[in-house]
């Protein structure tokens, strides 16, 4: 049986992204049902919300389910205590090193999971006792690191024993079948699921997504050390022009704050951060999470059960 299944007690081992200020009960409950793995972003949300949503969670779905702490967020240190609290039995990791919080949570039962976007760090989390990683390449919506998916994974699968879960730019079962013959045990999609009919974010966000062509994300913020991927707009025409005038890393850092709640809770998606992955470009239907599951499912199999007749050249 697959390594990620057994660990989490999930069917297939498709997790749904962590997106700030949309994943909520609803999205992770759905992807839940449907066999993957629903994940709620605590995002830049504080404790209490959190709660709330664990326990809407629960109560739609007996099946598990993760919970995303961003480790940037102001109320980290309380989401934190909230994942010990309410006994979550998976944590997934953003936007920083976890390590000083793992012990208290492996020590509840919690599985621990970062998303890590080099080998350095994959290695560190390892070496802390992570149960699995998510290995982030650049091709991702939201926060990033330098690398594409494509020659991370195959290196932190190289250097780890732990699963290795990949993530950015798996847009079908395409991107699934490549990313288990790079050596994943899984992958983590959140652009496609910010289509899925149980997703609420705003309407104009997923009107974006589904109007976006291949070439339609880019990456602000390098010059802050946080680059963010999002959808081209009035918002990172502005903002990437700051970056070149020179603008001091807190005042663009100050441009940048609530951009995503204006973008994904009020439907600002002209001067709002319309953060969203390369995939953009092939995400063009909006569908039930269950239906976007068995496409993933369906075009790997399909895929896989081709088998050696994909080489239809002498090796
Ligand atoms: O975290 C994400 N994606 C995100 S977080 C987010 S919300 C946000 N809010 C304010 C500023 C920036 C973002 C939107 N999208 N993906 C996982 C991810 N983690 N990508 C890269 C990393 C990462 C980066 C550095 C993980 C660890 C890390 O460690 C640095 C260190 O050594 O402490």
């Amino acid at each position: 049986m697959n390594r990620v299944c057994e660990m989490l007690g999930i069917q297939y081992p498709i997790f749904q992204g962590a997106m700030a200020w949309i994943a909520n009960h609803a999205i992770a409950a759905a992807v839940s049902e449907a066999g993957g793995l629903g994940i709620i972003a605590a995002g830049n949300a504080p404790g209490d919300w959190l709660r709330d949503e664990i326990r809407k969670c629960r109560a739609k779905t007996s099946k598990p389910f993760g919970v995303n702490i961003m480790l940037l967020s102001p109320y980290a240190h309380e989401i934190a205590d909230v994942i010990l609290e309410e006994n979550v039995s998976i944590v997934t990791t953003g936007a920083g090193n976890p390590a000083k919080y793992m012990k208290a949570w492996q020590e509840n039962g919690t599985k621990v999971i970062p998303l890590v976007p080099s080998v350095a760090l994959a290695r560190r989390m390892e070496q802390a006792g992570a149960d699995a990683v998510v290995v982030e390449g650049c091709e991702a919506g939201g926060h990033i690191g330098e690398l594409t998916t494509m020659v991370l994974v195959p290196q932190v699968v190289d250097a780890l024993k732990i699963p290795v879960i990949a993530a950015g730019g798996i847009g079908d079962g395409r991107g699934f079948a490549a990313s288990l013959m790079l050596g994943a045990e899984g992958i983590q999609v959140g652009t496609r699921f910010l289509l899925a009919n149980e997703c609420e974010v705003h309407q104009n966000y997923k009107d974006k997504i589904i109007k976006a062509g291949d070439t339609d994300t880019v990456a602000t913020g390098r010059s802050t050390g946080h680059p963010v991927r999002t959808i081209k707009n009035k918002m990172t025409r502005e903002f990437l022009k700051m970056e070149k005038e020179g603008v001091s890393i807190e005042e663009l850092e100050k441009f940048g704050a609530g951009a995503l709640k204006n973008a994904a809770v009020d439907g600002d998606v002209t001067t709002g951060s319309v953060m969203a992955g390369q995939i953009a470009g092939m995400c063009n239907k909006e569908q039930s999470a269950q239906e976007i599951i068995n496409d993933y499912l369906t075009e790997l199999k399909q895929l896989m059960d081709k088998g050696s007749a994909l080489i239809d050249f002498e090796i």
